[in-house]
Order: C-alpha cells, then structure tokens, then sequence
C-alpha cells in the first residue's frame, strides 16, 4: 500500500495527487462489497497519520474520499474513495481543493447580527445565544401572527436537510431550492410526463456502455460531474461517437464526431427533425416502441412537415448533417444517448425541449438499455424515528396560484413574489431563512428579491462565507465547512446503492457550527426539542447504518457501504414487459399528464426573440475548477482561475476594434451594466450572435478579498426572464448584452 504524504504540495501539484487514489484499501467482504479496516490502515493511525471520511460538497454528485490530516490535526488534503461509484477513488479539481473553503481566510467563524450605527447599518459579532434567541423569537413571533407557513426556508446541499427538518417540525413546508427552477425542474418535468419519473441526481445515463452521446447544451467535461467525466473518457477511448451541439465549441466538441453549432434558441427544432428522419427513415425501434410507448401515431403526424430542411432554415445546420446524425444515433442505438442535461433553465421552454430529449431516447430504444438509460436503485434506509411533522395550512404549493401545473418541486421565484405585498394585500411570507445558496447570484431578476427583503419581517443567512445572501440579512450564522461536521449519509440512486459517510476531519474553525446544532438548538427554543431527541448528530446516523446491520464504527472505516441491488433488472431484458408510473403504464410519447394540464402533448418548436442590433446572446456555462459562485474565493481554486473572461467572435471583435486581452464592461438590453469589467477572448469557438462567460463570478462583496471585483456576475446581466408554464422555471438565455469600453459608473457595493 502507499504510504500517504504530508509534504505541503502546491496548490498546482495536488490535482495530480488526487488522481493517484492514494488509499488503496480495496479489500471487500461478506455479501456488502465493504472496505474492511485493515492492518495498514491501524499502522498509520498509529504512527500519528489520521484520515477520516467524507463526501465532498464543493458540487453535488457528492464524491466520497478521505480527509488526510497531519499530526497536529490539521487538515492537509481530501483524496478520492477509491470504492465510491461516484468517483472510482479520484475527485475532481474542484473537490481536490475543496480543502481551500477550509482554509480560506475569509470565512465566517462568529455569529452577526445587523445594527445601525451613526445612522449606517453595520453587522456587529454576537454570541449564539443573541443570535439564536432572536432567530427563535422572531419565528415565534411570526408563528403567532400569521402561522408558521409564513416563515420560508431558502435551502441548497446537506446544510439544507437540518433546517428542513426544523421547519417541517415547525409547520412550515414553505421550503425551495435553486436547484428546480434555476437548473434541472423542467428537465425532470419533461421526462416525468414521457416516462413516469424524473432523471434524478447522478443520471442514469450509462456513458461507460454507450457508442453514441448526443449532448445537447451540455459540455460534460467543463461541467465536472466526476464519474460522468471518467464515464465519457472511457467511452471515448473504445471508440464512441460524440455529436455536440453547442453555439460553442465546448472542450468536448472537441472530442466529438459531429459538431452542430446551432443558433442558440432553436435546440426544438432540430429535435423535432431528427424525429422526422427516425421516424420516416423507418430508423427507430418498432419493437421496443410497440411494445412499451403509446401515442406513436400522433407523433408521427406530428412530426411529418418537421423535415431537416424546415428545420435547416431555423437552426443554420445542413440538412445532410442533421440525417447524418440521426443516422449514426439510429445505428448504435440502444446504445445511445441523447443526455437530458442538468442547468436547462435556458428559453421558458424548456420543459417541452426536455420532453422531446425524453421522446427523441424512446425512438432510440434507449431508456432501461445497456449503453442507453440504466434502472437506477438506491439504498433503503429506514428513517430515524421522528415524532410525525404537523399538517401545514398551505404550502409552497399555494404560492403557485393556479400556475405551474406540471411543478413537482417548490419555485423559488412563486416564493419571491409571495413575500412582495401587492396593492391593498399584505404579503404571505413575512421571514426568510436561507442556507447554502447565494440569492443574489443564483436567481435572476433581482429587483424583484430587492423588494421582498425590503418587505420582509426578517432574513437570517447560513453560510460558510461572506458571500452576497449575507449582505442581506439581519442575522448571519457562521455554519462550519463540509470538513468539519456530520450531515446526513448520502443516499443516492445509481447502478448500484452505495452509502457515504460524512464527518468531522477536524474542530469548527473559530466559532462555526453545523447546521444540524443550529437547527437543534432553534427547535429547543421553538419547543419542538422532541425532534432533536440526541446530543450529537452522529447517534442518528449510527441508528440508522444498525438498522442494516452495520455501525458508525464500521462506517469511520469504509467511508463508503455499497450494497446490492435488490432487483436483478439494471436494464430492461429484451422482451421483458415493464410498466411506467405514467397514466397509460407506457412511456408517453404523447403526454396525457400534458394535455390534461393544457399543454401541447407533443412538443413544439416556438420562435425566441433575437438580440436587438449591436448585441449578442449572452450565454454562460461551467468551468472545471469552479461551481456556481461558492468556489470564487477558494484560495486552491482561485490560483487555477481567478475571474471569467468573455469569449468573442473574431468578426464580433473587428467590428468593434476589441483585442484580446481588453476588458469591457457589458450593457444588457434593460440597460443594466456590469458592475465591473471582463477580459476579452477573442476565439472562433463562439458563433458570431452570442458571447459566452463561465457563471459565478463578478462578487461585489469586499468580505470576499479574492473573489471581489473579479469577472461580470452573468445573473446581474439576466434581467429578462421567460418563465416556464409547465412547472415554473426561469429561463435565462434571452438576454443580449453590447460592449462598453470605458468604465460607466463607479462601482458601488450593493
Ligand atoms: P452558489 O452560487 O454556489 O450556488 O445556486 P446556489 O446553490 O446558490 O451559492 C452557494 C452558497 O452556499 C454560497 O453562498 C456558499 O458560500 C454557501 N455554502 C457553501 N457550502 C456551504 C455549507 O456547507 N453550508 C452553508 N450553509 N453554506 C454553504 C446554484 C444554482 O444556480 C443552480 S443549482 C443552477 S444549475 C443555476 N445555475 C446558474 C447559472 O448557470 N447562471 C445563472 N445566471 N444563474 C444560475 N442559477 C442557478
Ligand atoms: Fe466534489 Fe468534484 Fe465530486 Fe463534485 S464532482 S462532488 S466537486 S469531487
């Protein structure tokens, strides 16, 4: 076994560390295939080396791995777990210097409370008794006057899980993420309505398998989904096709057979046709559409004038092109994959896009098919034995008011508007407690967040980091890395159940707390301390893993558990009958739920508006090392990529005398301007109509010393939003920004 090393690598080095898999432990037992502690293991504990588990939470495919610390304690650096399915033992950049959100000098280690001094508001340190009984007393408060409905938690990663509880607890099931209608909502609404069932997180796309990947939008590779990544790279070396579309010559594109840089916008247009060349090529799977979808013929009505030359004269791409690649999914098929994406929240739309992504893999035979769609399965864990939460009189539900039919999750945005009274009616939600998701970056239009924090009795802000959100609240609970705390096990549904093991590496820095004590402590406040009938978080868990007969114990060992498959189908068998948790029990290429719900059944392809002259679709994506705005003052990460540029078309830069390397600010079409300027890169990977930057950068809080002023905020940009009329989501890829080369106004901090 190799032996771990504490030499303080650079920060560069220690991404090639983290593909090492230092801890090769892989000795498995019994029915479980479970790491066992073994002798090497002791012998370093032994000699002072300690290391614990974790799965990281710099993103959410939540890669387990071991948190290596040096004798003092310290902690030094978090490799991969090299029996993790969402890893194989290797993190990726990002979660290699996850360690930096620990380190990170900026951090927020005391509670804050907003006061006014001299006639200016300022936070001020409190203690967690202040703190804690001024959050209570205000819920009480707001519980007395209005109901418990009115107080709504804002809540993004395992941070979010405590105070959810809490509320539920409370009575409130006012409760939303970001991560529905800024990112996957319409993707799982789409495929909901065509196979019963949304994708889920990690999707069960079986990319190690495949011979055809169809990505849409979606640039695996910068979006940094790790087992996604080795997947696709495993599959590119036995050879696979790749067709990219994309107005961007993404990394992959690079990879790829076929690269469609299609007119932004017009993504439904080419689905719609390369269902005609299926279809009337006689290319799809009659068997398996026979026997498991329903509505086959209105589709084929439906897409009879949707030829590749209609849709040529909408997308820009050649029609031989568009058959070509029909073609070439239609040969590998079922082992193929048209990806359903992950952030889809592009046009207001986008749930009809998805669902013709869901129709286009049906055609294909490919959902419950090796190198297509596996059947995933997750662990059953038995649920700790909580008293029963009360019956909330409304929901997050309530503030849909009659839109939205199709939503399955809250939308952040209905809650937004619920907290904003309107002429002569007071607003429904009078307090918000946010935690683990950064407002002001995360949710366009953010005028309208403005008015609901003016009108709001209260907002309290979780974070790990003085990030934006904080600015706005009246009080601040520091929460304590990822590094430094029990959460919930991670449960996710994959080819096989696995468990994953998260705790302390080391003591909270300063006084930093876990979310599950903040929680705790608020419940005995509220009187609701019968929810939280432990001392330590990690009972819960132990309770839990002695239900299937492991223990903490064990746990601390393995980091991960992985457990059989209770059903042997991880692909459909051929012939085999299925049924579909759709109304028909059939996947639905015309969409019952859909229709009864006043949408079109059938996907259709509408016209989106096109940029004014003088500016260009403002488009945005991912980088490797960054995710969302949480990682842009990570010292590891910053020292990889500090500030976002904006890439221009040569034709775009002549016209406007741009040289690489010039920074600009930006103008949208409302007239906002950036609050700081963005280097240009001028490339010919981005069509001539749009511009591209990667999201989550442009902070404006001075609390962030190396993330301040760094990039424009693509969210500051996006003022113009089309929401989605299926399930809520805000479609934010219409907006167009020109070029401002001298700077327009001093830069305020908001
Ligand atoms: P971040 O901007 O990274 O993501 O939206 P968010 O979830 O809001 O903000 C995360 C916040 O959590 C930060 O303030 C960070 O400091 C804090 N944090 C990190 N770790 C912890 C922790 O352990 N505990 C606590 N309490 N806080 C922690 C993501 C959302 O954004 C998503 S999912 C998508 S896909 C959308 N992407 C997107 C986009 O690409 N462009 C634009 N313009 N908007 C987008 N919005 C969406
Ligand atoms: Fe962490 Fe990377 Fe895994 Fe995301 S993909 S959980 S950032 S290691």
């Amino acid at each position: 076994m190799t032996k771990p090393s504490f030499i303080m690598a650079s920060r560069r080095d220690f991404i090639k560390i983290s593909g090492l898999g230092l801890l090769g432990l892989g000795v498995t037992g019994g029915a479980w295939s479970v790491l066992r502690a073994s002798t090497a293991w002791e012998d370093l504990v032994a000699e002072g080396i300690r290391f614990s588990p974790t799965y990281c939470e710099v993103c959410f495919w939540k890669c387990a791995g071991w948190v290596y610390k040096n004798e003092k304690g310290d902690i030094q650096k978090v490799v991969g777990n090299d029996d993790d399915p969402h890893c194989n033992g290797r993190l990726c950049p990002r979660g290699t210097g996850g360690t930096g959100m620990y380190h990170d000098p900026d951090r927020l280690t005391t509670p804050l409370i907003r006061v006014t001094e001299n006639g200016k508001q300022t936070f001020r340190k409190a203690s967690w008794d202040e703190a804690l009984n001024w959050i209570a007393d205000k819920m009480k408060q707001t519980k007395e006057q209005y109901g418990p409905e009115s107080v709504a938690l804002f809540s993004h990663g395992t941070s979010g899980d405590h105070f959810e509880h809490l509320f539920k607890a409370f009575g409130s099931a006012t409760l939303a993420g970001p991560s529905y209608a800024q990112c996957r909502g319409p993707r799982d609404a789409g495929f909901k309505a065509t196979y019963g069932a949304g994708v889920g997180s990690p999707e069960p796309t079986d990319i190690r398998d495949t011979r055809c990947l169809v990505l849409i939008g979606s640039h695996i590779g910068e979006n940094m989904h790790n087992s996604q990544v080795q997947e696709m790279a495993e599959a590119i070396d036995k050879g696979v096709d790749i067709i990219t579309v994309d107005p961007r010559f993404s990394t992959v594109a690079g990879k790829s057979k076929h690269w469609l840089p299609i007119k932004p916008a017009t993504d439904l247009a080419l689905l719609l046709s390369w269902m005609h060349v299926l279809i009337y090529e006689n290319l799809y799977d009659k068997a398996y559409i026979e026997q498991y979808a329903t509505g086959f013929e209105q589709l084929k009505q439906h897409v009879r004038r949707f030829t590749p030359e209609w849709a040529y004269g909408i997308t820009t791409i050649q029609p031989d092109q568009i058959r070509a690649t029909a073609r070439l999914m239609a040969a590998a098929a079922p082992a193929v994959i048209v990806h359903p994406g992950r952030h889809v929240t592009w046009y207001g739309d986008d749930s009809q896009r998805s669902r013709a992504i869901a129709i286009l893999n049906a055609l294909l035979g490919a959902w419950g098919r090796r190198g297509g769609f596996f059947l995933k399965e997750k662990a059953s864990l038995p649920e700790y034995p909580y008293p029963p939460y009360p019956q909330p009189r409304w929901t997050w539900r309530d503030t849909l008011d009659g839109r939205y039919a199709l939503a399955d999750e809250a939308v952040t945005n209905t809650l937004i508007e619920a907290s904003i009274p309107k002429e002569g009616q007071a607003a429904r939600i009078k307090g918000w407690v946010i935690t683990g998701t950064n407002l002001p970056q995360a949710i366009p239009e953010k005028g309208k967040m403005l008015q609901a924090i003016d009108a709001l009795d209260f907002v309290v802000a979780i974070d790990t980091m003085p990030m934006e959100v904080t600015g706005f609240a009246d009080v601040v609970l520091p929460e304590c890395t990822f590094f430094e705390r029990y959460d919930n096990l991670r449960n996710a549904p994959f080819r096989e159940p696995s468990l994953a093991l998260r705790m302390p590496a080391a003591e909270p820095m300063g006084d930093s707390k876990p979310a599950w004590w903040m929680a705790k402590q608020l419940a005995e406040r509220l009187g609701l301390g019968a929810y939280f009938p432990y001392k330590d978080f990690s009972e819960v868990l132990d309770w839990q893993l002695k239900q299937i007969g492991s223990s903490l114990e064990e746990m601390k060992k393995t980091g991960v558990i992985r457990l059989p498959r209770k059903s042997d189908n991880l692909y459909i068998k051929e012939g085999e009958p299925m049924s579909f948790p759709t109304p028909s029990g059939k996947i639905e290429l015309y969409a019952s739920t859909m229709e009864q719900a006043g949408f079109d059944p059938l996907p259709n392809y509408i016209a989106h508006p096109e940029p004014p002259e003088g500016y260009y679709r403002l488009n945005y994506g991912r980088a490797p090392m960054h995710t969302f705005s949480r990682t842009a003052n990570n010292p590891n990460l910053t020292d990889l990529m500090s500030e976002n540029d904006l890439w221009v078309n040569p034709k775009v830069a002549r016209i406007w005398g741009l040289e690489n390397g010039q920074y600009v600010w930006l103008k949208n079409q409302d007239g906002m301007v950036s609050d700081f300027s963005i280097k240009v890169r001028i490339t010919e990977r981005i069509r001539w109509d749009s511009v591209y930057l990667v999201h989550g950068f442009g902070h404006n809080r001075k609390e962030l010393s190396r993330a301040f002023g760094k990039g424009v905020s693509d969210t500051q940009m996006i003022t113009a939003v089309r929401t989605d009329p299926v399930m809520g989501g805000t479609g934010m890829r219409g907006n167009f920004v020109t070029f401002l080369m001298q700077e327009p106004t001093k830069i305020k901090e908001s």
